[in-house]
């Protein structure tokens, strides 16, 4: 199923819009933790994020049993790919052998037997591309987030399912909604890094996803709960 489905299957279900950051490691976090941790949670996310410092830190077979054990959420490897197609496409296959939904990847490397051919490898794969188009952290404005709207215009000709648009700079999520059409936003920058959770989403974004807020919290579904209050599928300003 592409990503717009699976959202458009699991979001209005679980009434949410809220996919959850993994950045966890060994020793804080074990896989006992996050196997627990996606149990718990599931009623309330759309999906789970893992990043790559908890692929180093367990290992992807590891990750993939969590991931094959579970599958009412939508998995995304958030790999931030930036390299040739032929490394891509690599990436993609362990990516995609390992059980996962969808992968990010990074737009700035250029298209040409670069991330263009990583996105129709995994789209043909059936890996949901997922590309970064502008980032939430003050240095995307540096140079990243200047050039967001030639990536994204190039992108749009390639079969990219999802953007990531960073919260912090809710501009962009309202400049490229249109230009993306049905594809999904989802949306990093909410809690600690300082954007109020339903911006994004009032904003244009899909979904958002929230890490260090939720897994640092003495009690990460509490904070799930309280931010499922906010994240509705129908939020409204
Ligand atoms: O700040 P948090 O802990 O809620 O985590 C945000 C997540 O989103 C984290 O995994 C990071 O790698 C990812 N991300 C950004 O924070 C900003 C971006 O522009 C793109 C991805």
């Amino acid at each position: 199923m592409n990503l717009r489905h699976m959202v458009d299957d699991i979001g209005p279900r679980k009434d949410s819009r809220l996919v959850v950051a993994l950045d966890v490691r060994r020793p804080r976090w074990s896989l006992e933790w996050i196997r627990a941790f996606v149990e718990e949670s599931s009623n309330y996310i759309v999906g789970i994020k893992i990043g790559v410092p908890s692929i180093l830190s367990f290992g992807l077979e590891n990750i993939s049993r969590v991931v094959n054990g579970f599958r009412d959420v939508i998995w995304i490897a958030d790999m931030k790919l930036a390299d040739i197609g032929y490394v891509g496409r690599l990436i993609v296959d362990e990516i995609s052998n390992a059980g996962f939904d969808a992968i990010i990847m990074h737009g700035f490397v250029g298209f040409e037997k670069g991330v263009g051919d990583t996105i129709v490898y995994a789209s043909d794969k059936g890996l949901s591309p997922i590309l970064v188009a502008a980032m939430s952290h003050p240095g995307g404005e540096e140079y990243l987030n200047r050039v967001s709207g030639d990536i994204l215009m190039k992108s749009i000709d390639y079969p990219v399912e999802g953007y990531i648009l960073p919260a912090t700079f809710t501009k962009y999520i309202r400049f490229y909604r249109k230009m993306v059409g049905e594809r999904v936003i989802l949306s990093p920058g909410v809690g600690t890094q300082g954007a109020k959770p339903g911006s994004a989403v009032l904003n244009g974004a899909d979904l958002e996803i929230i890490g260090r807020w939720i897994y640092m919290d003495e009690s990460p579904i509490s904070r799930v709960r309280e931010l499922h209050g906010v994240l509705r599928w129908h939020l409204q300003g």
